[in-house]
């Protein structure tokens, strides 16, 4: 006999909030604390919509819908203020219930449906945390198609398949799913580059708002700053961050320059991608050894900006690292639709096939990578066996 309850909407007030009280005994809780409107008693009969109060005793909690969506599962749907929400949930533990969170009681739920494998309990789980559409599309096709449509291959051809190829088909999963991470997680893109080159010019472009404050005057930003916009299939987080320069990161220690220097090299380095903003209109030297250091393993693209102007930096003096360029003015907005369509190429996402199979969990991540360096096509049948069926971790 167990009944469980959590708040399924977000944190915060909304208009609605849905309490989902989930459990053998859920039905009898509810009965304790919900009054229906109307003088027959409730019906609690599974597609059900009953309008009442929820109830402490005598004292009258919101006016709810309550949906019952299955013979042990309902959903109290109640006005959105945070107090009221909580009110209910105090109300549900005293009469036993367990309190959840959201994700935890989804998986109660799902693993009652004895027929769901595990990956496609983890799709059900993930799917509300993606960050596009596309994203929240690739998890949905790992369940009949993607990765299950995969293991299944693998199962039936396990005799005939080499091992080589096991691991090139692993290999393949996991480099597709780096893309895919982007598409799902979002992409965390670094604006970087000397002072004075428009960063924060950019962020406010793309941003489609004034974040950033903008001035001629160099080491205008010290603090980040950062955005949130859509870039094709690609949710990309923005940060604005100050401009590196190596004689600002020399500042006496304490000092506001040599922190801002030191959070913006920290910033960079758990950077997806890396959009190096230089002035076109200057010849000098804008670059030092140290900013380049930093960037070496990234994903870069250079951005000439300020091209409303006469253009002095020549693109083929610039390092190796740096050749995939791209001119624009972001004060003038010109050239930001090359701008776009160059981070899709360069993050993979550009045509990346919303079919294909990818790990979307840590817990698949780990498998894959053990799969990878299988020696035995006993062992690879049973990782692939682990990968369909193994322990879910909530
Ligand atoms: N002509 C022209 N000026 C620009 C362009 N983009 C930025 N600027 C100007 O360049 C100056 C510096 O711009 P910011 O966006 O503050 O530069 P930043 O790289 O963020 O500078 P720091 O925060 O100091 O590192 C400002 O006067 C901007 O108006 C552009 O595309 N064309
Ligand atoms: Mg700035």
């Amino acid at each position: 006999m167990s009944v469980f309850a959590a708040v399924m909407t977000g944190k915060g007030t909304g208009a609605i909030a849905t309490v989902q009280v989930f459990g053998d005994t859920a039905k009898a809780v509810i009965k304790k604390i919900f009054k229906s409107t109307g003088t027959k008693p409730p019906k609690f009969k599974p597609g059900k919509i009953l309008l009442g109060t929820i109830c402490d005793g005598t004292e009258t909690i919101d006016q709810v819908i309550i949906g019952c969506e299955g013979p042990h599962s309902f959903a109290i749907n109640c006005h959105g203020n945070p107090l009221i929400v909580e009110m209910i949930m105090q109300l549900l533990g005293r009469h036993g219930a367990k309190l959840l969170t959201a994700e935890q009681l989804l998986y109660k739920i799902l693993s009652a449906e004895k027929s769901v494998n595990t990956i496609a309990l983890e799709a059900k789980l993930t799917q509300p945390r993606a960050r596009t559409i596309e994203g929240t599309k690739i998890i949905a096709n790992q369940i009949d198609a993607g990765l299950s449509k995969k293991i299944a291959e693998w199962l039936e051809n396990i005799n005939a398949l080499s091992l080589k190829q096991i691991t090139a088909d692993a290999e393949r999963i996991l480099e597709n799913s780096r893309t895919a991470k982007l598409i799902i997680h979002g992409c965390k893109t670094v604006i970087a580059g000397p002072p004075n080159t428009g960063k924060s010019t950019l962020l406010n472009y793309l941003a489609g708002r004034q974040k950033a404050i903008v001035t001629d005057i160099k080491g205008t930003t010290r603090d980040w700053v950062s955005a949130r916009c859509q870039i094709g299939p690609l949710s990309v987080e923005l940060i604005d961050t100050a401009g590196l320069d190596e004689k600002l990161a020399a500042a006496p220690k304490d000092s506001i320059e040599r922190e801002s220097q030191q959070k913006a090299a920290q910033i960079l380095e758990e950077a997806d991608l890396v959009l190096l903003v230089l002035d076109n209109s200057t010849t000098s030297d804008q670059l030092d050894d140290h900013l380049l250091e930093k960037i070496a393993d990234k994903k870069v693209l250079t951005v000439l900006n300020k091209s409303d102007l006469p253009a002095k930096l020549d693109a083929r003096k610039l390092p190796e690292i740096l050749a995939n360029t791209v001119q624009i003015s972001a004060k003038f907005g010109t050239g930001i639709e090359n701008l776009t369509k160059k981070i899709q190429q360069l993050c993979g996402v550009a045509d990346f096939d919303l079919q294909t199979a990818v790990v979307f969990t840590s817990r698949q991540e780990n498998l894959l990578h053990q799969l990878k360096k299988t020696k035995s096509r006993k062992q690879a049948a049973s990782i692939t066996t682990e990968l369909l069926n193994g322990q879910l971790r909530v």
